[in-house]
């Protein structure tokens, strides 16, 4: 008999090695993980790690035949910034690694004759307003407005957003006999903050990125106008969100895609937060306008009722504790080791 498995691709990334931490407390699903680049030595204990490319269809075809994948976390993907150095290749992993894993995720709904749970992380780059008075005027944006996105990573969000709901409600609607069909969920990020790793490749990582090299005792030059709005998470949260919105009753569900979101705040009250906790840093500002008007086109906030409705969503870290209770000690603890 198959193992029942629960598969996370874009394993090594920052959600993936968060994500496996936490999945690993649970025993009834084995966890087989993806990704390009080999595991942290931590992860690879709770896993069973396949390292190579998610758009090798042999890779996919054999991973079913050893396991019966009940869930996946698809969470691989080109972040924003790096994807508009190269859209067209950013577009094959988005879209085509979505796509395909999709197309298995329906066919093994079909066999199973029951639904795969799909879950995929989307993120506010699949919003694109048009200025800053408007970003203004809507501070908290629903799902439904303002999805114009601009960079090809929030085209890319978004229309595999719609692929998944086409796969789980309308796939084979002309055939007299309608499959069973899987089960996807999105939650769209504000940008996440984590204390043990650093992003790559968004457009959002100046927070993170500001808050490390402080810890690290460097100066940082952030990117973005000091006056840069958009919402932010902590990972523990973001990750907490993914598993709840798996475990919600279907029946609880209204939507597929959902907002979640924590606080939001300007580039100058980040740094103001982390010269309270570490006041000799010398942060400034020095905006690269390519990424400014990427992040002047995101939402400041997010409206997030929906999710707190439906499957009880509320983050635990609010922007005061996210900063007291996870990042600073977390992160003074991480380069403390290191200086061991
Ligand atoms: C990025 O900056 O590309 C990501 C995101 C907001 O989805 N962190």
């Amino acid at each position: 008999m198959r193992k029942k498995g629960i598969l996370i691709t874009g394993a090594a990334g920052e959600i993936g090695m968060a994500l496996i931490e936490s999945l690993s407390k649970q025993e009834e699903y084995r966890l087989i993980t993806l990704d390009l680049k080999p595991l942290e030595p931590e992860s690879e204990r709770f896993v069973t790690h396949v390292q190579g490319d998610l758009l090798e269809n042999s890779l996919l075809a054999r991973l079913v035949s050893e396991y019966e994948i009940g869930i996946i976390y698809h969470l691989a993907a080109l972040l924003s910034t790096r994807a508009e150095f190269t859209p067209e290749a950013a577009h094959k992993v988005n879209v085509e690694g979505t796509l395909g894993l999709l197309k298995l995720a329906s066919e093994q709904s079909q066999w199973r004759g029951e639904p795969v749970l799909f879950i995929f992380p989307s993120s506010i780059a699949t919003y694109g307003v048009p200025d800053l008075e408007i970003k203004a005027q809507f501070p908290h944006v629903r799902e439904w407005e303002w999805n114009y996105p601009r960079t090809m990573y929030g085209c890319n969000k978004l229309y595999c957003e719609m692929l998944g709901i086409y796969y789980s409600q309308y796939y084979q609607q002309l055939a007299v006999d309608r499959p069973v069909m899987l089960d996807f969920r999105a939650v769209r990020f504000p940008g996440l903050i984590s204390a043990f790793t650093l992003p790559s490749g968004g457009t959002s990582d100046y927070g993170p990125e500001m808050l490390h090299a402080a810890a690290k005792g460097e100066p940082y030059a952030c990117f973005v106008r000091e006056d840069t709005i958009i919402p932010f998470m902590v990972m523990s949260d973001a990750v907490r969100a993914l598993i709840k919105l798996a475990d919600a009753p279907v029946d609880s569900l209204s939507r597929r895609v959902y907002n979640v979101t924590s606080f939001s705040l300007k580039a100058n009250q980040f740094r103001n937060m982390v010269l309270k906790y570490f006041p000799d840093t010398q942060i400034t500002f020095d905006p690269d306008l390519s990424r400014q008007t990427i992040l002047d086109s995101w939402p400041a906030g997010l409206n997030d009722n929906d999710a707190q409705r439906d499957w009880g969503w509320h983050p635990i870290y609010d922007l005061e504790s996210s900063f007291s209770d996870y990042l600073v000690p977390n992160i003074v603890e991480l380069y403390r080791k290191f200086k061991d």
